[in-house]
């Protein structure tokens, strides 16, 4: 490891701007202080602050060895801020790991989703019986990693509800979704249970749009964009560490705002 002192070694503000995102996250959780410069990076994580790759993994180092202690803080009280309905953009804004050309609409007909795992009962669920559960609706933001933000309105099925409704034992660790678009994604069972998170099946008061998901998909209000997946297939309540689409490429599991 090289001398974390570097005198000339300007901070470069462009270099850290382009990982905005993730440092306010940081900075949210306490992990890192305000006013976070490359010479402190380099400091905490001995990365080589010339290189923008560099920078950008000893943030997502200093975020992944959290994640644990992340998620014993997670308060499953705790609300995240919602906002007036008259601030939902439509609209959405889309983003998936490829264009909005490339979605393949489900057929909200032949849709199952299919349980397993520690659940009493895995019958597969249709789209009308999960419409026929108690619905919840939230607006609230939705912060994707990239650096955009939009406020929208969810509605569907409290996972908790869902979770005790089909008998899953919910002092298992993880609920894992799959995805028509092999995008698998997990989370803690605390997040599973906190009141805004959803099983949507309507934005704006409108059925999902196809792009955003429909007929399911999962959103919560207390995590990053990238842990909400969108045409959930398959739902599994498991101790076994599932992992994830983007947390096989790097990026932190518990991802909480
Ligand atoms: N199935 C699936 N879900 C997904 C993704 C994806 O590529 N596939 N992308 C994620 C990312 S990175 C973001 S920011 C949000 C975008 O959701 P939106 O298009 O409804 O705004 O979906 C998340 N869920
Ligand atoms: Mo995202």
């Amino acid at each position: 490891m090289k001398s974390p002192f570097r005198p000339e070694v300007i901070p470069d503000k462009a270099v850290l701007d382009d990982h905005k995102p993730l440092i306010r996250s940081l900075e949210r959780r306490g992990l890192i202080r305000g006013g976070l410069s490359l010479g402190s990076l380099a400091m905490l994580t001995g990365c080589d602050v010339e290189r923008p790759d560099a920078v950008e993994s000893a943030l997502l180092a200093i975020s992944r060895f959290n994640d644990g202690v992340q998620a014993l803080l997670f308060d499953p009280r705790k609300l995240a801020p919602t906002y007036p309905a008259s601030m939902i953009l439509r609209p959405a804004k889309f983003n998936a790991y490829y264009d909005v050309t490339e979605v393949k609409p489900v057929n909200g007909e032949s849709w199952r989703l299919d349980l397993s795992g520690l659940i009493a009962d895995k019958r597969p669920w249709t789209l009308g019986q999960l419409q026929a559960l108690p619905q919840s609706s939230m607006v609230i933001k939705h912060i994707c990693v990239e650096g955009w933000s939009y406020i929208g309105g969810w509605s569907g099925v409290r996972l908790a509800t869902f979770l005790e409704h089909i008998g899953a034992d919910l002092r298992a660790k993880y609920v894992a979704f799959k995805t028509a678009d092999d995008y698998p994604s997990s989370i803690d069972m605390a997040t599973a249970l906190h009141p805004q998170t959803l099983l949507a099946l309507r934005y704006g008061d409108e059925p999902l749009a196809d792009p955003f998901g429909f007929p399911v998909r999962l959103r919560m209000a207390t995590k990053l964009g990238y842990k909400n997946p969108k045409w959930v297939t398959a739902l599994e309540v498991t101790n076994t560490y599932p992992g994830g689409f983007w947390e096989e490429r790097g990026f932190p599991w518990f991802a909480g705002l």
